[in-house]
């Protein structure tokens, strides 16, 4: 593709659309081309993990909670079927139940029919993904009161008043809690708190620390699903961004950090090259990595501290018998 045409290309992708003379502006594209540019730009390059979620990203990772390495959630659902009244009792029938993500989920389901809430909030980033959890939950529940709220919820987010004086109560499983940074959780259960207030509660699902080996595989599995999941961050920027990116020039490459307590995932330039992004140009040399994911393993304390700092007490636990997995219930405190 020559130049021109290539800069031609780029003001129609990353957001901004000229048609019919009017410029139509798609805020969240826009934000993913800013944030792909700004990470790259960095000296230890960097992509955001929510990016990961594309149509093609969200199919791999429905198949990694299927390897038989990845146990996260496989165990989170065994927990939440064990437990599942109990859970149920935790959360008070009839109260307003807000869930981070899209509520797609078995647990989501099998927690609904058991709960009753008065009103279901799922709160995604994708709207498409919130429509496919949405038309299957409306079939599956009639009656229920659904409101469902695109919003990326690493920002602040309003809840609707919708919930009349039910006791609200936010539901965060998957541990999707261990993908943002310390100081990111701390402020996302600040937020919550702040959310629920006096009466609420949550109940968050956390990946708990174990041997480092059943993490190594659980994120470095045999048949390279998580690979392909990794590597498909490059291949959106070059369908959204239109990007060069040529996917075969990177491999995977998985850790724990064991003095960080997290899995790092990372993409490495197999050997020195330089990808361009519209108009911008990033070198890589051999060896040089772009930090995609970190995904937090907390021991049961560490999470109870963070909790307990954010204004929550931490009421309840629900684990597995080999403690690799925490359903924590917390209460406003
Ligand atoms: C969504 N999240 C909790 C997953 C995790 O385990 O951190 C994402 C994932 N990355 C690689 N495998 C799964």
């Amino acid at each position: 593709m020559g130049g021109d045409q290539r800069d031609r290309r780029s003001e129609q992708l990353g957001g901004h659309r000229f048609v019919g003379g009017a410029q139509f502006t798609d805020l969240a594209a826009v934000n993913f081309r800013k944030d792909v540019l700004e990470g790259l730009a960095r000296p230890q390059k960097a992509l955001p993990p929510k990016y990961f979620y594309d149509a093609a990203g969200s199919k791999l990772f429905e198949r990694i909670c299927r390897l038989r390495e990845y146990y996260p959630t496989r165990t989170e659902l065994g927990i939440t079927k064990r437990h599942l009244r109990d859970l149920a009792r935790f959360a008070g029938p009839g109260c307003a139940l807000l869930e981070y993500g899209s509520g797609e989920s078995l647990k989501t389901r099998l927690l609904v029919r058991v709960l009753r809430p008065s009103v279901y909030m799922p709160v995604d980033i994708s709207t498409d993904a919130l429509r496919g959890a949405v038309k299957r939950l409306a079939r599956e529940f009639p009656k229920l009161g659904i409101v469902a709220i695109t919003a990326d919820f690493s920002h602040p987010l309003t809840v609707p008043a919708y919930r009349g004086d039910a006791r609200l109560v936010v539901y965060f499983p998957g541990s999707t809690i261990g993908n943002l940074r310390r100081d990111e959780a701390q402020a996302f259960l600040k937020m919550t708190r702040g959310q629920v207030g006096p009466r609420g509660a949550m109940l968050v699902g956390v990946d708990l620390k174990k041997d480092a080996n059943v993490l190594h595989a659980a994120y470095n599995d045999a048949k390279g699903v998580t690979a392909d999941f990794n590597l498909n961050l490059l291949a959106r920027i070059n369908r959204e961004l239109g990007g060069d990116f040529d996917v075969r020039r990177f491999g995977h490459y998985a850790f724990y950090n064991p003095m960080a307590g997290r899995i790092e995932m990372h993409l490495v330039a197999r050997e020195a090259h330089a990808v361009n992004i519209g108009n911008y140009r990033f070198s890589f040399h051999r060896g040089e990595s772009i930090h995609t994911e970190n995904s937090y393993k907390y021991s049961v304390q560490e999470f109870e501290t963070l909790a307990a700092n954010a204004g929550f007490k931490p009421a309840k636990l629900w684990t597995d018998a080999r403690r690799w997995f925490g359903v924590f219930g917390l209460l406003a405190a």
